[in-house]
């Protein structure tokens, strides 16, 4: 009997931390990996995940700042990620768990690095550019042949909104991505921190707001393939899933996806360790897994994003890698902007304008 338990103890003592490295909980944006990505890591690894999806920052940023969200991986955006570094809500990456790393754009890195330095908490999972999403015919029917698609003025002019109402205007639900567009619009630093030129932005949405079916991040994928919505200020990559569904379902719908000629915000997708995660070590199996070059190759492929993964573009289809909204010429690059961090109060005035052009009073 005696040596039963001692066994049974010892049994249980070897096996927990073999259970504990058993799972993974991955928290990722929606529409953000290929279909059988976690298939293959469970195949290769053992590890079972478990996968929930988000469409907001801000949604991620509330649960990683209440703690405890049980969640081993997450996908920020950088400058979102930077302020959560500062609030410790990041692990440093263990590099000799990653060594993937090589495989990584050093340009894009340098990027990435501006917002955490020397890369310690993330590598680079997606990026991407801000901009318009459209029906080629349903566009031209209500404004012409020569309907400015390149341009902020197919949504910021008025004229133009009020035209495309009835086939249905969307926008994401993203503050914080969509006032700057429109200060850049007119003509204004989309950088800015100025609360003037944010109420200028908000000033411009108010006028087109009547025009603005709904704000949702992530259902304007489907609507734009179904063309349920006409035009879309999107996330590149969503745009180009919604032509692809388009062009499989064979409903005659095109979609269109351009970064405005005046400039669009370029951002960067991170993966990163809360600090509290209880899988590290999976975690770290998880990220150096996204970073193989044919995992992420694939990735890309499905979701139309281009990723930070310099070995992984030889193996991407070559619609991909030639789109200039996806992979953008040098002058269109000039005309991107990066991202803001933005301190408490320029927050506060973001949620309060927000919330007055979404409730359109
Ligand atoms: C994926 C959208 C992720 C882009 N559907 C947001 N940065």
């Amino acid at each position: 009997m005696k040596k039963l338990l001692t066994a049974t103890a010892l049994a249980t003592v070897c096996a927990a931390p073999v259970f504990a490295q058993d799972v993974l909980h991955v928290y990722n944006w929606s529409d953000y990996i290929a279909e059988d990505t976690i298939a293959q890591f469970e195949e290769a690894t053992g590890i079972k995940v478990t996968y929930d999806v988000y469409d907001s920052n801000e949604v991620l940023e509330a649960k990683l700042l209440a703690g405890n969200s049980g969640y081993d991986v997450v996908v920020p955006t950088a400058e979102f990620m930077q302020r959560q570094i500062a609030a410790g809500v990041y692990d440093k990456l263990d590099k000799s768990k990653l060594p993937n790393l090589e495989h990584m754009d050093p340009l894009l890195m340098a990027a990435a690095a501006n917002y955490d330095a020397d890369n310690a908490h993330a590598t680079i999972h997606m990026w991407g550019t801000t901009g318009i999403g459209y029906n080629v015919g349903m566009i031209e029917e209500r404004l012409g042949a020569d309907a400015p698609t390149d341009s902020w003025a197919l949504l910021f002019d008025p004229a133009n909104a009020a035209k495309l109402a009835d086939c249905g205007i969307a926008t994401i639900d993203a503050p914080t991505e969509v006032i700057p567009a429109a200060m850049n619009y007119l003509g204004l630093d989309p950088q800015s921190t100025d609360p003037a030129d944010f109420e200028a932005g908000a000033e411009l949405l108010m006028q087109i707001r009547p025009y603005i079916r709904y704000f949702h991040s992530s259902q304007v994928i489907s609507d734009m393939a179904n063309g349920d919505v006409c035009l879309v200020l999107g996330w590149s990559g969503d745009m180009f899933q919604a032509r692809d569904r388009a062009d499989e379902a064979e409903n005659g719908i095109t979609v269109g996806y351009s970064i405005p000629r005046e400039g669009a915000l370029q951002w960067i997708d991170m993966l990163a360790i809360p600090v509290d995660a209880p899988h590290k070590d999976a975690a770290h199996k998880f990220i150096n897994f996204m970073m193989d070059p044919q995992i992420s190759a694939n990735n890309t492929n499905y979701v139309w994003y281009a990723n930070g993964n310099a070995a992984s573009v030889p193996l991407i289809d070559p619609d991909i890698t030639g789109d200039p909204g996806i992979f953008p010429s040098d002058a269109a690059k000039a005309k991107l902007w990066t991202a803001v961090v933005y301190a408490k109060k320029t927050d506060r005035t973001i949620t309060r304008l927000w919330t007055t052009i979404k409730t359109g009073q």
